[in-house]
């Protein structure tokens, strides 16, 4: 669409700040939904090595692995890291980094845990206060339809007591309004 590299452009604009977003937008990572758990039991143990073992951060490893594991296998991942060492990997991320670094690794985590929820808060934000990020409501809607509507939207009324169909009823108008809900299928 835009006739340029999609990774070049992000380099351009990002050098040197996000190079975990680099690494994962370059990297094709097996999306299928095996996970090796002696590989996850492994990366739990260079986490661990890297961040809360050490003083400071090995911030590589966990660009790495956070970058090239799959999204099951990163849920695995973090499994095996609460068994071996009791706490979370989440806190361990949370203490280990911060800033844009710890909000990326946080979103990646999430997003491999639980990506139903993750897509509900995203839509939850898109729609909330005034005005809508139509951008985010829409990609989010049309990406996902297919894939996995029914969770978010279980997820969604789970949390904000409110149908997800109900929520873009109200935020929206229209041939804009009737597309969308005809993608959300029924309300419930
Ligand atoms: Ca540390």
């Amino acid at each position: 669409m835009y006739s340029e590299d999609l990774l070049k452009r992000l380099v351009s604009e990002l050098r040197g700040k996000l190079e975990l977003l680099l690494a994962y937008v370059s990297t094709s990572r097996y999306e299928g939904l095996e996970v090796d758990r002696e590989m996850a039991m492994k990366d739990a143990k260079a986490l661990y090595k890297a961040g809360e073992k050490r003083l400071g951060t090995d911030e590589k490893t966990f660009i790495r692995i956070f970058s090239e594991r799959s999204r099951a296998q990163l849920a695995a991942i973090s499994a095996a890291y609460h068994d071996m060492y009791g706490g979370s990997l989440k806190k361990a991320v949370k203490s280990e980094t911060s800033g844009k670094f710890e909000r990326g690794l946080l979103t990646i985590l999430q997003c491999s845990e639980n990506p139903a929820k993750y897509f509900a808060k995203a839509l939850h934000k898109a729609m909330k206060g005034l005005g809508t990020d139509d951008t985010t409501l829409i990609r989010i809607i049309v990406t996902r339809t297919e894939i996995d509507m029914q969770y978010i939207k279980a997820e969604y009324l789970r949390k904000y007591k409110k149908t997800l169909n109900d929520a873009v009823h109200s935020d929206t108008s229209g041939h804009y309004r009737t597309f969308l809900l005809s993608l959300l299928g029924p309300n419930n």
